[in-house]
């Protein structure tokens, strides 16, 4: 850790004990390391006697396949979170626009500690502990329980792994360090119900999603001069197998898989008319330069970002790119 995250973290473990309440936020439409990492802080402060309040933007619902993290019956709707916090902390945002409709609140708190490990992390706190060499967010937190004497419990850990698991694709990603399987293990000491919450996780899905996947996959696109492989996910084939969007949020992971291909990416119709593009690379393209030059963000090896142009002209974009 350098010199500048360790006294970022001090600062914020010393704000956050002096707060008499902290209101945490995690970035819109969470995934396993923005809930588990604001879950694991919030059951943490609540087991000390502390007064934390979690939420993040509309739309206010948790994606089924987070149901085994442990909390969710805890957080706020965000119709009630604080306007102009005291203290207000921020879980795997990497810009303030990813707050959604609390961005206004982060706006208007006093301390705002951004708590990320996203390189492209726009540093929009007053206090910023941003590891771009951590694994997850849940590994910043982990730390940062620790700068607060703060112990873990079951519900901790288990959150805390579900942030571990998910951005380390199960231990499977170049994040995987010694320092991650370190964490992993401890963690474990905790009794945690890893069979369940792999299944719900990641090996899971309903029926139709399933056919709704298989729809996409009989419409990816190989283009071998560039090693690119690519399919759509449009607003009728949603309609057509009774999917949602943020069903369709692994499909990347099914598409990186092509042998021929060094970047694979999956382009979602939303139904504001924007185009969510996923990027994931498998090789030499840093994706997340795609995702940044095109107004959104990510890492390395996994970026995306939202398109207001149709199918047709963000694929040439990100072919351009290439
Ligand atoms: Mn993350």
């Amino acid at each position: 850790m350098s010199t500048g995250l360790d006294e970022a973290l001090t600062r914020a473990a010393a704000v956050i004990a002096a707060a008499p309440e902290v209101a945490l936020a995690c970035h819109v439409t969470p995934d396993g390391d923005a809930l588990g990492s604001m879950l694991a802080l919030h059951l943490a402060l609540r087991a000390a006697g502390r007064r934390s309040v979690a939420s993040f933007p509309e739309p206010f619902v948790v994606a089924d396949h987070y149901r085994g993290l442990i909390g969710l019956d805890t957080l706020t709707d965000p119709a009630a979170f604080p306007s102009a916090p005291a203290v207000m902390v921020t879980f795997d945002a990497g810009s303030i626009d990813r707050l959604g409709g609390l961005a206004a609140s982060a706006d208007a708190a006093t301390e705002l500690i951004v708590i990320d490990h996203h390189v492209s992390n726009t540093r929009f706190g007053t206090i910023n502990v941003i590891d771009p060499d951590a694994a997850a967010s849940g590994v910043v937190v982990r730390r940062l329980l620790d700068a607060l004497d703060l112990p873990l419990d079951h519900g901790v850990a288990t959150d805390l792994y579900a942030a571990l698991i998910c951005d380390t694709g199960r231990f499977q990603y170049e994040s995987t360090t010694p320092e991650v399987f370190g964490l992993a293990g401890e963690l474990a000491g905790f009794d945690l119900e890893i069979p369940t919450l792999s299944r719900s996780l990641f090996e899971e899905h309903r029926f139709s999603y399933l056919k709704l996947m298989g729809e996409a996959v009989e419409r990816m696109v190989l283009e071998r001069e560039r090693g690119f492989v690519w399919t759509v996910v449009s607003q009728d084939m949603l309609a057509r197998h009774g999917c949602t969007m943020d069903e369709a949020e692994g499909l990347i992971d099914i598409v990186r898989r092509t042998r021929e291909a060094g970047v694979a990416c999956v382009l979602k119709e939303d139904d504001d008319g924007t185009v969510k593009v996923s990027l994931r690379s498998v090789g030499e393209v840093d994706v997340c330069a795609i995702a940044t030059a095109n107004g959104g963000g990510g890492h390395r090896f996994a970026a995306g970002f939202t398109s207001r142009d149709d199918i047709d002209g963000t694929l040439a974009r990100i072919r351009a790119a290439l």
